[in-house]
């Protein structure tokens, strides 16, 4: 079938719609014909839309919803009112069914359904799931057993179980839908995905929602091919695009292995997200000779009591560990803090903020106000207390979105009022602190709009986010 493909994120510095690229190597191994009509470079959305209806003649639209907002709560983006005037306008010039999917969608299918206006959806992995479907459209058989699949069904609409895919079954990863060359000089990197999943239990954290508990794991060569399709695309600069590369540990190794054995580790750069344990100096010296050139380490707290509130399995003590991991073996680091949560108040963030300051990553990442977002812990807790309309504690789009689709944050009490400024007071003088909305500083820490990044990509930089920010802040002296 003829297949139109939508991406909808026009964030900057711009991020490649990695699912996109996927889901076209999976709907070609089964002989249909994916298209892709990128948004995120777009002028005039209208007309490119219709054009590529007009072009291509779907059968069926697939748009992928990525993000519906920043999970930032001093930017408080949120997206699906674009997405759904996309989907209005395809609806004027095609009556192609219309289906929605991406990590922003898995998190609150359901609510996403009924906000968009689409006419199907599709939770979770999507690879065999979306072949399943087209089979179904194709044949005229019953959808009713496709995984993941949102649909109408007397007037209601309902959510298949969502069943992981196997990742051992993949088709080869040519990473050729995509223009992965210009979002390589637009964005400075290009994602790449070693599994999928996470079973870890943190309060707020919405990629079990997304991702599922379980982990499925890439097999390591589909791994390499993948860096090697990008590499002959001249990209040499990488993310990961897992919930934590070390997660589990002995696969992250195999991935780094087989890096190496391909020699590619000499020849491209890349960045992970990890979680602060099970991180050793073994793991350390493998990535490193693997190409790895630094890490995000998702830290949240520095102050035990605030780690098991929020369900974090590692202790302040590993913190000092880490930073001093990374050091040993030349990989650049970065804490990333997650300030304002359930128990939180001035004095622990105090504690955190010493904590950080005695571990002494390269840099530090600060998020104020934790996002709620639906299926969490965190979530389940906030309803405990109140309503989320009249919840004290929650800010931004409550009243509006009490289903939280639209960014809601929670803030412990006593602590939202001037938590930025305070914070910002905190870390006076110490540059190594990414803090919200402070641009003359090349210290804004929100990756949407973010001008500082987008000039200094377009000027050569290359790298994760963090790492371009920390070498324009040294060059700054
Ligand atoms: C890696 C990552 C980053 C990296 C990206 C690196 C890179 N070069 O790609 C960096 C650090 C840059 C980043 C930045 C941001 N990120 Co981020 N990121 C991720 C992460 C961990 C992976 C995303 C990814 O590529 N996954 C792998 C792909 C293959 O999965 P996928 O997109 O889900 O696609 C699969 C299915 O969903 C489905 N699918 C996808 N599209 C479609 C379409 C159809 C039609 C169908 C049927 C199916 C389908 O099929 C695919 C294959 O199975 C996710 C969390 C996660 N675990 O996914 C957060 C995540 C996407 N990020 C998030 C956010 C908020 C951001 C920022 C806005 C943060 C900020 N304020 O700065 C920015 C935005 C940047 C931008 N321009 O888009 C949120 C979005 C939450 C939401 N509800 O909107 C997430 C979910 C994390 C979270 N839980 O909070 N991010």
């Amino acid at each position: 079938m003829r297949v139109l493909l939508v991406n909808t994120n026009r964030m900057k510095p711009a991020i490649a719609p990695l699912g996109l690229d996927y889901l076209a190597d999976a709907l070609e191994a089964a002989g249909h014909e994916p298209r892709l009509v990128d948004l995120c470079f777009s002028q005039d959305i209208a007309a490119d839309l219709e054009a590529a209806v007009r072009l291509g003649a779907p059968e069926v639209i697939g748009v992928t919803v990525r993000n519906t907002d920043d999970c930032y709560m001093s930017g408080q983006a949120f997206f699906l009112p674009e997405i759904k005037r996309a989907i209005q306008i395809l609806r004027g010039s095609t009556t192609a069914p219309i289906i929605l999917g991406g990590v922003g969608f898995s998190v609150a299918p359901m609510a996403v359904m009924e906000f968009c206006g689409a006419d199907f959806g599709m939770a979770g992995d999507a690879e065999f799931a979306l072949v399943e479907f087209l089979r179904a459209i194709e044949q005229r058989r019953d959808w009713s057993a496709v995984p993941g699949l949102v649909y109408r069904d007397r007037g209601r609409w309902r959510l298949n179980p969502v069943v992981p895919g196997d990742m051992a079954r993949l088709p080869e990863r040519r990473r050729a839908l995509v223009d992965n060359a210009r979002y390589f000089r637009e964005g400075g990197q290009a994602g790449f995905e070693t599994k999928r999943g996470c079973g870890m239990r943190c309060l707020y954290c919405a990629d079990p929602v997304a991702k599922g508990r379980t982990t499925r794991c890439a097999p390591p060569g589909l791994v390499v091919g993948e860096l090697s399709a990008l590499l002959a695309q001249n990209v040499d600069h990488f993310h990961t695009c897992d919930s934590e590369f070390n997660l589990p540990l002995e696969h992250a190794r195999a991935v780094c292995q087989a890096i190496v054995d391909a020699g590619l580790g000499e020849r491209i750069r890349w960045y992970a997200y990890c979680a602060p344990t099970p991180f050793s100096d073994d793991l350390a010296t493998l990535c490193r000779r693997a190409g790895c050139v630094g890490i995000n380490f998702g830290v949240d707290s520095g102050c035990d009591s605030m780690l098991r509130r929020l369900g974090r399995h590692f202790t302040t003590a590993d913190l000092l560990d880490t930073a001093a991991t990374c050091r040993r073996h030349g990989l650049a680091s970065m804490y990333d803090l997650l300030l304002g949560g359930p128990g939180e108040t001035r004095a622990t963030v105090r504690q955190t903020i010493d904590l950080v300051r005695r571990a002494a990553p390269d840099c530090v990442g600060l998020s104020l106000g934790v996002r709620v977002y639906e299926g969490t812990p965190l979530a389940e807790w906030v309803r405990s207390q109140a309503e989320v309309p009249s919840h004290p504690d929650l800010y931004g789009a409550k009243e509006a979105h009490p289903q939280l689709l639209a960014p809601v944050f929670y803030v412990a009490p006593g602590l939202a009022e001037d938590l930025v400024g305070w914070v910002h007071e905190l870390v006076a003088g110490d540059s190594r602190f990414f803090l919200p909305t402070n641009t003359a500083t090349h210290q804004n820490y929100n990756y949407n709009a973010n001008e500082t990044l987008v000039r200094a990509i377009a000027q050569g930089a290359r790298g994760a986010y963090w790492a371009i920010l920390r070498r324009l802040r040294t060059a700054a002296g």
